[in-house]
């Protein structure tokens, strides 16, 4: 086991600052480039939180080559077993819940409570894949024929090749790679270049559970750099991609050049509608969560709220009242509610939307600025934002903005509703708040997204059901549950024909 390996580099020491290496083959090992990143604290830039390899192609290389070498054995071991290194390892992240929460909290931003529920994201998806490792249902059906045997099994791919995002560092990993290895395949991960911390403790607890070396190798450094070419390896037969709908053009396009299975995870503008007959205290609690929750950085994130007009003035007043008292700041303190931007960059895309917001003449009614004095002066912070009077065709109300901006649109009734909430580019979540049970199902049939909520915001989701969106949100695949297992294997038809004689499918019949 490579418990001792992983020990040293991966135990955080905060008097020093901790030099990273790749996890190539059960071993650390140093980027080819012998170039290295900094990961800094979000909330304050002087927190050094570690140094990480700057990979490239040839660390890639090896990291597919250790992956391959691994699958041999791995896809060997009987489900069961391979499950029960999951489960065990979702007992080790129970253990270290709070420190790596913290670790999250330090290299991500989002507050305590939350990185506490993205550790608690991949426990439960390490309970629910570890009882897949019993299940991997397929189907066992009758035959056409006479003494003839007919099923279909689940086969694992091979090498897959994952790309995460920042926001949800641990829960995304765990998405792809805990069904990923219960199915059999072996993993070579290159985690988001602003949380790589996230990652190798996911790693590290699977390991620490038992995990065969070179069954996953984390290779960190930038897109173009390291995911791109694990995008192109002839050796990785599947891609699995949460990130931006640009970035899911590009790795799609590599993936089907060699026929790669391809799943991709990408952006959102996510509507929450709010009828005149809504409980508008739960209506104005779940939005602030899901407008200003992980400060906006979801794809689930509710982006949109179209409101009905008999409602309207009093939910923009008590939503913006309660807006305003969000307490912003280190997430490490447990009385702030919102954390920065995750990096500078995302920070400047979040204020150039409030000038575009400004520009295209809709109302600025809540923040808006950045937050730089005192302590802020360390760190990504700006100010909930709230914009109302929003015409649904405006920039803010169509694009992804990855921040706590939010567009408030006014609506007639539901029809009109529905018809905002589907006119954009994307499709991932959606909400509905409502007393009228008719109108939620009307909903739940007309909302063209992969999620819906009735009285609740649009984020929350749990790992056993299916997680993804239509149109620009992805290519169809889901994550979560049983659509994951779907993914990362692939059947094989089996017929076992006990007649001894040739019979021909189709054509020996009676008539
Ligand atoms: C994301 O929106 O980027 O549904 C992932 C949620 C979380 C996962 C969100 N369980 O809000």
């Amino acid at each position: 086991m490579a418990t001792d390996t992983l020990t040293s580099p991966a135990t955080l020491n905060y008097g020093k600052t901790k030099v990273f290496k790749n996890f190539i083959d059960g071993e650390w090992v140093e980027a080819s480039t012998g170039e290295t990143f900094e990961n800094r604290n979000p909330a304050d830039t002087r927190d050094l939180v570690g140094i990480f390899q700057k990979s490239a192609k040839a660390d890639v290389d090896s990291a597919v080559a250790a992956a391959k070498r691994a699958f041999t054995k791995w896809r060997l071991v009987p489900a069961p077993r391979r499950a029960e290194v999951v489960f065990r390892a979702a007992e080790i992240l129970i253990e270290r819940k709070d420190d790596y929460a913290r670790e999250m909290t330090r290299e991500m931003g989002k507050v305590l409570a939350e990185t506490r529920g993205d550790v608690q994201e991949a426990i439960d998806a390490a309970y629910y894949n570890a009882g897949e490792g019993r299940r991997l249902f397929g189907p066992t059906v009758p035959s056409e024929m006479p003494n003839k045997f007919a099923m279909a099994v689940r086969q694992p791919i091979g090498v897959c090749g994952m790309i995460t995002p920042w926001n949800f560092p641990m829960a995304i990993s765990s998405w792809k790679l805990l069904p990923a290895i219960v199915c059999g395949n072996t993993c070579v991960i290159k985690p988001a270049q602003d949380t790589p911390l996230s990652t190798f403790n996911l790693v590290r607890a699977l390991t620490d559970a038992g995990l065969p070396k070179g069954v996953i190798n984390v290779v960190s450094g930038f897109g173009a750099d390291v995911g791109t070419p694990i995008a192109e390896h002839a050796d990785v037969r599947a891609v699995s991609l949460t990130g931006s709908s640009a970035v899911g053009r590009i790795i799609g396009g590599i993936a089907a050049k060699s026929f790669k299975h391809c799943s991709l995870e990408l952006g959102g503008k996510n509507p929450m509608i709010v009828l005149d007959d809504a409980n508008l205290d739960l209506a104005i609690e779940g939005g602030l969560w899901g407008a200003f929750g992980t400060t906006g950085q979801r794809c689930t994130a509710t982006s949109r709220m179209i409101v009905q007009k008999g409602v309207y003035r009093e939910f923009v007043e008590r939503l913006v009242e309660r807006a305003k008292k969000l307490k912003v700041g280190n997430g490490l303190d447990e009385t702030v509610q919102m954390g920065p931007a995750v990096n500078e960059k995302q920070l400047q895309t979040d204020l150039s939307y409030v000038d575009i917001g400004k520009n295209e003449g809709a109302k600025l009614v809540c923040g808006g600025n950045r937050l730089d004095q005192g302590d802020y002066q360390y760190g990504w912070f700006m100010e909930p934002t709230v914009f109302t009077d929003v015409d649904p065709k405006m920039r803010i109300a169509q694009e992804e903005i990855f921040g706590p901006v939010v567009a408030i649109i006014p609506c007639d009734d539901l029809e009109d509703a529905i018809e905002i909430a589907n006119g954009i580019e994307y499709g991932l979540s959606s909400a509905l708040y409502t007393k009228d049970v008719n109108k939620a199902f009307s909903a739940i049939r007309d909302l063209y997204a992969g999620i819906t909520y009735i009285n609740a915001p649009t984020i929350g989701a749990e790992v056993h059901l299916p997680f993804g969106g239509t149109k620009a949100t992805g290519n169809g695949h889901r994550e979560g549950g049983i659509g994951a297992i779907d993914f990362y294997t692939e059947w094989k038809s089996v017929y076992v024909d006990y007649s001894d004689k040739l019979q021909k499918a189709q054509i020996d019949r009676e008539d």
